[in-house]
C-alpha cells in the first residue's frame, strides 16, 4: 500500500482499539457491579454504563473495523484511486462525528438506552442525529466499495472478480439493505419524537424495524470473520482455497437469509401475527446451512493442506496445524467457541424453548460467544498481520508469543464468565440489572454465585484487553521495521471454474429483496393498522 493508503486503514484501526479499551473498562465495571461486589462512583447510572459497553463495542469497534478491514482487502485485490480514498476519507469523519456526538450524549447520561435504543426508551435527540450520521458515513463507505470493483470490472471485463472483493460487496449490500429499516425509524420516529414533534411514537414498529436491522447486523459481524477463514486462513496454514464457488456461494446465502429473520427476537412481542413469526423461524434455520457449508470447507482447506505435506492417519494433520502462529491460533479458537456459540443461537430461534431463554442472561452469555469470542478472536487474529502490514513493521515472535498468551486469556476469562451467565440464564436470571436481591425471591439466591463468577471472567477479559491494546501499540509504533505479509490465498489449481451466475447481482438481491418483501410486508401492514399509534408521549423522561 502506499503510505496514503496505509493511513487511511489505520485510521480506523485507531478508533476500533481505543473503542476496545472504552468498552471493555465498562464491562468490567458492569460484572462488578451486578455481583454486588461494587458501588458505582459519582452516582454513575448503571444503564449508562450499560449503554456505552453496547454502543461502544457493539456498533462502534465493529463497524470501524469493519469498514476499515473491507477498505483494506479491497484495496489489495482491486484498487483504491485518490478520488476513491477522499470519498473514503468522507465516510471516515461522517462516522467519526457522529459517534462522538452519541458517545457524548450517552456519557452525560442522556442517553440511557442501551445498544437497541428502540422505544419506549427515550434519548436526547443528539443521540439520534449522531447515530445517522454514522450510518451516512458507512453508506459512503458503501458506495465507494461498490465503485472500486465496478472500475475493476470495467476494466477487466469478462474476469470474475477477486473472491474476497465478491465478499466484501456482498456484506455491503446486506449491511446497506439492513440499515435502511434503522434509518428510516430513526429520521421519521425517533428525531421528531425526541424533538417534540410528534406526539407519540409506535413502539412496536420501532422494534421491528429496529430487529429488521438487528439480525443482519450480527452478521454484518460475521462476515469479515468468515472472509478471513475462508481467504486468508488457508494462506497463514500454507494450503489453498478448497473452493471459490463454495465460498460464493455460502456468501449470497448469507446476503438473502440474514435479513428477513428480525421476528426470531421478537417471538414473545404481542402484536405479531404467530404465522409470521413461524415463517421468520423456518427462515432462521436456512441461515444455519451457509454456516455448517463454512465449517465444512474449513476443515476440507485444513485437511487437505495437512495431508499435501505429507502428514498420515486420521488426525495427522490437525496436529501439525500451525498452533504457535497466532495469526491461525486466534481465529481457531474463535471457530471452536462458534460450535456453543451457534448451538445456543439455535436454541434461542426454536419457538418455544425461546420463552424459556428470552431476557435472561443466557442471551448475553450466547453474543459474549459469538460476537466477543468467535468474531473478536478473528479480528484479533487479522490485526496481528495488518497492523504491522500498514505501518511497515513485523510482527515479531515475541509479540507472537504475547498474542498467544493474550488468546489464552480471553479464552479463559470467557469460558468462565459466558459458562456463568448461561447457567444463570437457565435459572431465569435476568438480563440488563444491575445486582438486586428482587425483594429477596428464594430463586435470586441461587444466581449470586454465577453472577461473581461472571466478575471473576470478566476481570480476566479486562486484563486480555490491556494485552491486547499493548501489543497494537507495539505493532503500530515501536516492532521492527520489516515487511509482514498480506496473506491472501490462491485456489487450488485443479478447481472447477467458477460458474458465472455466482456473480449475477441482480438475481441475488431482487431474490433477497422478494423474500424481504415477503416476510415483512404484510405484518408490518397489521402492525401500522392494528396497533394503536402507542402512548409513549414526547416529554417521556429521557433514559425511561
Ligand atoms: Fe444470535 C440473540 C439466534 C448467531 C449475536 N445473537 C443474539 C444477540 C446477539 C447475537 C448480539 O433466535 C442479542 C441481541 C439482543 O441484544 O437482544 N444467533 C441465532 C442463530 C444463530 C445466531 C440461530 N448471533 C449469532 C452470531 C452472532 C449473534 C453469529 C454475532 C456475531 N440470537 C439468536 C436468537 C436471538 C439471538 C433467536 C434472540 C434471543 C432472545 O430471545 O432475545 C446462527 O447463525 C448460529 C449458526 C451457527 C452454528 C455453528 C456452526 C459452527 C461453526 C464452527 C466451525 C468450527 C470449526 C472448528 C471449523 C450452527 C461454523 C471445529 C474445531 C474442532 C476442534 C471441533
Amino acid at each position: 500500500f502506499s503510505k496514503k493508503e496505509s493511513r487511511l486503514y489505520m485510521s480506523f484501526m485507531y478508533v476500533t482499539f481505543v473503542s476496545l479499551l472504552i468498552g471493555g473498562l465498562m464491562g468490567l465495571l458492569q460484572t462488578l457491579a451486578r455481583a454486588g461486589e461494587f458501588q458505582l462512583p459519582f452516582g454513575i447510572n448503571y444503564y449508562t454504563i450499560l449503554t456505552v459497553h453496547g454502543v461502544i463495542l457493539g456498533l462502534v469497534l465493529t463497524t470501524f473495523f469493519i469498514v476499515g478491514f473491507q477498505f483494506a482487502l479491497l484495496g489489495k485485490t482491486v484498487g483504491l484511486s485518490d478520488k476513491q480514498r477522499q470519498w473514503a476519507w468522507i465516510a471516515f469523519w461522517t462516522m467519526l462525528v457522529g459517534t462522538v456526538m452519541a458517545a457524548i450524549t450517552i456519557l452525560v447520561g442522556q442517553a440511557n438506552v442501551l445498544y437497541t435504543f428502540y422505544a419506549p426508551l427515550r434519548a436526547h435527540v443528539a443521540f439520534y442525529i449522531g447515530l445517522a450520521l454514522v450510518i451516512v458515513g458507512s453508506w459512503i463507505a458503501v458506495f465507494v466499495n461498490f465503485r472500486q470493483l465496478y472500475v475493476w470490472k470495467k476494466a477487466n471485463p469478462g474476469q470474475k472478480s477477486p473472491l474476497l472483493a465478491f465478499m466484501v460487496t456482498i456484506n455491503m449490500a446486506m449491511w446497506f439493505i439492513a440499515s435502511l429499516g434503522v434509518a428510516a425509524s430513526v429520521l421519521i420516529q425517533f428525531i421528531p419524537w425526541s424533538l417534540g414533534y410528534a406526539a407519540t411514537i409506535n413502539v412496536l414498529l420501532s422494534r421491528t424495524l429496529f430487529w429488521y436491522f438487528g439480525h443482519p447486523l450480527v452478521y454484518f459481524w460475521l462476515l469479515p470473520a468468515y472472509m478471513a477463514w475462508y481467504a486468508i486462513i488457508p494462506k497463514i496454514i500454507g494450503g489453498k482455497l478448497f473452493s471459490d464457488s463454495l465460498a460464493r456461494l455460502s456468501f449470497i446465502l448469507l446476503l438473502m437469509f440474514s435479513i428477513p429473520v428480525g421476528f426470531h427476537h421478537q417471538l414473545t412481542e404481542p402484536g405479531i401475527d404467530p404465522t409470521w413469526k413461524f415463517i421468520q423461524v423456518v427462515l432462521t434455520f436456512m441461515v444455519v446451512v451457509p454456516t455448517l457449508m463454512t465449517a465444512f470447507s474449513i476443515f476440507a482447506t485444513f485437511e487437505t493442506t495437512g495431508r499435501r505435506k505429507g502428514h498420515k492417519g486420521l488426525f495427522g494433520w490437525f496436529k501439525y496445524l500451525p498452533w504457535k502462529d497466532v495469526r491461525f491460533l486466534a481465529p481457531f479458537i474463535g471457530m471452536v467457541a462458534f460450535i456453543p456459540g451457534g448451538a445456543g443461537g439455535i436454541v434461542n430461534a426454536s419457538h418455544q424453548v425461546n420463552t424459556l431463554v428470552h431476557n435472561t442472561i443466557w442471551v448475553t452469555g450466547h453474543f459474549h460467544l459469538t460476537v466477543a469470542t468467535t468474531v473478536l478472536l478473528t479480528y484479533f487474529g487479522i490485526a496481528y498481520w495488518l497492523v504491522p502490514h500498514l505501518t511497515g513493521r513485523r510482527l515479531t515472535p515475541k509479540l507472537n508469543r504475547l498474542g498467544i498468551i493474550q488468546t489464552i486469556i480471553w479464552t479463559v476469562g470467557m469460558t468462565i464468565m459466558s459458562t456463568a451467565m448461561h447457567i444463570q440464564g437457565l435459572l431465569g436470571g435476568p438480563r440488563r440489572s444491575n445486582f438486586s436481591n428482587y425483594a429477596g425471591g428464594e430463586q435470586v439466591d441461587t444466581w449470586i454465585s454465577y453472577q461473581i463468577a461472571q466478575a471473576v471472567g470478566g476481570t480476566i477479559l479486562f486484563i486480555g484487553i490491556l494485552l491486547m491494546i499493548y501489543i497494537f501499540i507495539q505493532l503500530a509504533y515501536f516492532a521492527p521495521k520489516g515487511v509482514q505479509e498480506f496473506p491472501i490465498a490462491e485456489e487450488e489449481e485443479d478447481a472447477e471454474p467458477t460458474p458465472k451466475i455466482l456473480e449475477n447481482w441482480y438475481l441475488w438481491i431482487g431474490i433477497t429483496i422478494a423474500l424481504i418483501l415477503f416476510a415483512y410486508t404484510i405484518p408490518v401492514f397489521d402492525i401500522l393498522k392494528h396497533s394503536p399509534p402507542g402512548s409513549i408521549p414526547f416529554d417521556w423522561p429521557i433514559g425511561r
